[in-house]
């Protein structure tokens, strides 16, 4: 039996990397992916989701409309990436997605593709945690279903990386967009796990990496990344960062688990300024599972060998 996978992802380019790494996984199937309108514009994520099932010949796939709006938005020139996806060469021509609005919304295809699995589901999220929270609101009973929660969310032994106003930097931002659902997900103590900014620090994204993709060219996948991973490494001034591969990551814990360091903690998520979204170890709270490290030359020759197809 292979593993179910429901994901949803947030539209990034790295989230969008990471749906194409799980569709290369063996004995995996992904029976579902939602959107959330986080680090992106809904419509054009969409339809890069759509395309990017094409171009592996799973457009089976279902997919679910976030239509839920956070609390923190993400800066608008993040958001606006895909539309420069939908364009690339491998892409521009594969036909558009069917309207979004006839698409389920995401909490119904959640709560649509759980109650019907024949087993336990993996939930893979690589964006906030809202879309699944207001299904498992909705429907509690489904909490049942899970077999885990892989989510990259959260700084716990180190900084932040949300810089704004009213906030003192300690917070990730996919659980700043939402620390209410964030601080709820994290209360249900489901088997969940967290991929947060201490171990994804340590896999930014190099141009070696980028130049040792571009020796295996020849292949369609690695074509593709190969120009998804350089429209990544654009900044905005002043606003400091590198870019990391932080949803791979996490995305890459559902096939070498083994790869990785991990700790049970207690924790809780803060909901109000000037620290909303900061996860925080705190012996009264909730337990969890963290990583803490990762064999990181491991992690890229996984890639490496994944995009080879
Ligand atoms: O905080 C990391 C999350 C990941 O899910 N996202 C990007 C990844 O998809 C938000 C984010 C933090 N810094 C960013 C982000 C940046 N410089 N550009 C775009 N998104
Ligand atoms: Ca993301």
């Amino acid at each position: 039996m292979p593993k179910l996978i429901l994901m949803d992802h947030d539209g990034a380019i790295d989230d969008l990397l990471s749906q194409l790494l799980v569709l290369t996984m063996p004995d995996t199937e992904l029976i579902g992916i939602t959107v959330t309108p986080a680090d992106c514009y809904i419509e054009p994520a969409l339809e890069s989701t759509y395309k990017l099932l094409q171009l592996m010949g799973q457009e089976q796939v279902a997919l679910g409309r976030g239509d839920y709006y956070g609390i923190n938005a993400f800066p608008n020139e993040w958001r606006a990436r895909p539309e420069i996806i939908n364009a690339l060469p491998m892409l521009i021509n594969l036909p558009k997605s069917p309207d979004p609005y006839a698409y389920l919304s995401a909490p119904e295809l959640i709560i649509d593709k759980l109650s019907s699995a024949t087993q336990n589901v993996t939930i893979l999220m690589t964006g906030p945690c809202s879309n699944l929270v207001l299904a498992l609101e909705k429907a509690p009973e489904l909490k049942a279903k899970i077999d885990e929660i892989v989510w990259m969310a959260g700084a716990f032994r180190t900084n932040g990386n949300v810089q704004t106003f009213q906030h003192d930097g300690s917070a990730e931002w996919n659980v700043f967009w939402d620390p209410i659902s964030s601080q709820k997900l994290v209360s249900y103590e489901l088997p969940l796990t967290l991929i947060p900014l201490d171990v994804t620090n340590h896999v930014p994204v190099t141009k070696k990496f980028l130049s040792t993709l571009a020796t295996q060219i020849d292949y369609k996948l690695s074509n593709l990344t190969g120009q998804l991973w350089a429209l990544t490494l654009d900044t905005i001034p002043s606003y400091h960062y590198t870019y990391f591969m932080w949803d791979l990551l996490a995305t890459s814990y559902l096939a070498i688990p083994e790869q990785f360091t991990t700790e049970i903690v207690k924790a809780n998520v803060s909901t109000r300024p000037p620290n909303a979204g900061q996860t925080y170890l705190d012996s009264t709270g909730y337990e969890l599972k963290i990583a803490t490290d990762v064999n990181v030359d491991y992690f890229y020759e996984y890639m490496l060998g994944q995009y080879k197809q």
